[in-house]
């Protein structure tokens, strides 16, 4: 009897042992790294997707959101996916412009400024898109766009004369180009810095969404914003194929269904938090004006000439895109 009871716990001990490693085996963890902090709207539909990805996958695939670069430093999210450092990551789709003329477009100005011509572009873009990441075993799960980039000053600006000189911030290939364009310097500061370097006066303008300028307390070091409403960036979030592969096809499915998800949330969340985030603007004081007609047609005869130099870099598959969006 006593026998038979110890016999009885080894081969309970071992059936857990064998159970608990089997789950093991079953069981996924990935750390996806985001650029951005946990008060903006990109990592909370981040942190949405992730859970859902738990949830519905039951435990078998858990993913980590690490944000605000505390993982892995925005510039290097992209090569550590590729490189299979982690399996997925988000980044801002404009800093890649350099791979690749599709990256890009996700920043010319006046080519779509508001949510539905942003929608139309996207969709357009889309399959030069994924065919981009592809090339590099990349699998693209979503997009989500900020709200309509705008113009922040220490002064008026009625026209491009008014920032002649002035160091405005970059964060993109496109960004630095359009700096040019206005007469300014382009200086590349991740989000991050922008407080510190404006009050070092590193830079004395910006252009980017309401939203940014809420999460970075901008009414501390700005005092007047213009609503020029110039394009819609997006962040996207992609998977290492490899990786993704070699999960089972109910997974693949969970982590697709909850992209898709996530992607509805993010464009519905752009598109509301404009309104909000320059009403906090104003509410903290900062100037918010609408661009004079001069201000706008100068800057749209830039988005022209940027338009023209993208297509001459992008090709036919450019052309194709733009065709496409036009006729959308
Ligand atoms: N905020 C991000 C990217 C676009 C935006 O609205 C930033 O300024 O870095």
């Amino acid at each position: 009897m006593k026998r038979f009871a110890k016999h009885a716990a080894v081969l309970l001990t071992s059936m857990l042992t064998l159970g608990a490693t089997s789950n093991a085996f079953a069981e996924k963890r990935w750390d996806m790294p985001t650029p951005y902090g946990d008060g903006t709207h990109q990592t909370q539909v981040a942190r949405s997707f992730a859970e859902e990805v738990t949830t519905k996958s039951n435990g078998k695939l858990t993913i980590n959101i690490h944000s605000g670069g505390s993982l892995i430093k925005h510039p290097e999210i992209h090569r550590a996916v590729k490189s299979r450092q982690v399996p997925i990551g988000e980044v801002f789709i404009g800093r890649l412009g350099n791979l690749d003329p599709i990256f890009k477009l996700d920043n010319i100005p006046f080519l779509a400024t508001d949510f539905d011509s942003a929608e139309k572009l996207y969709q357009a873009s889309k399959p030069e898109l994924a065919k981009a990441l592809a090339k590099e075993n990349l699998i693209l799960l979503y997009t989500s766009p900020w709200p309509a980039q705008d113009l922040y000053s220490n002064k008026v600006v009625n026209s491009l004369s008014d920032l002649k000189g002035l160091k405005m911030r970059s964060y993109s290939p496109t960004t630095s180009r359009l700096a040019d364009l206005m007469g300014t310097t382009p200086v590349n500061i991740p989000f991050s810095d922008v407080a510190q370097a404006f009050t070092t006066n590193a830079i004395d303008a910006m252009i980017t969404s309401p939203s940014t300028g809420v999460n970075g307390q901008s009414w501390d070091y700005i005092s007047d914003f213009t609503t020029i409403h110039a394009w819609i960036p997006k962040n996207m979030v992609f998977a290492n194929k490899r990786m993704f592969d070699r999960l089972d096809a109910e997974t693949q499915q969970v982590i697709l269904t909850a992209a898709a998800n996530a992607e509805k949330k993010g464009w519905e969340l752009g598109r509301k938090l404009a309104v909000e985030h320059t009403n906090k603007l104003a509410e903290n004081g900062i100037k918010v004006s609408k661009p004079s007609d001069q201000l706008i047609e100068e800057l749209e005869e830039i988005g022209s000439t940027m338009v023209n130099e993208w297509v001459a870099e992008a090709g036919e598959s450019g052309r194709t895109v733009l065709k496409n969006y036009l006729e959308m």
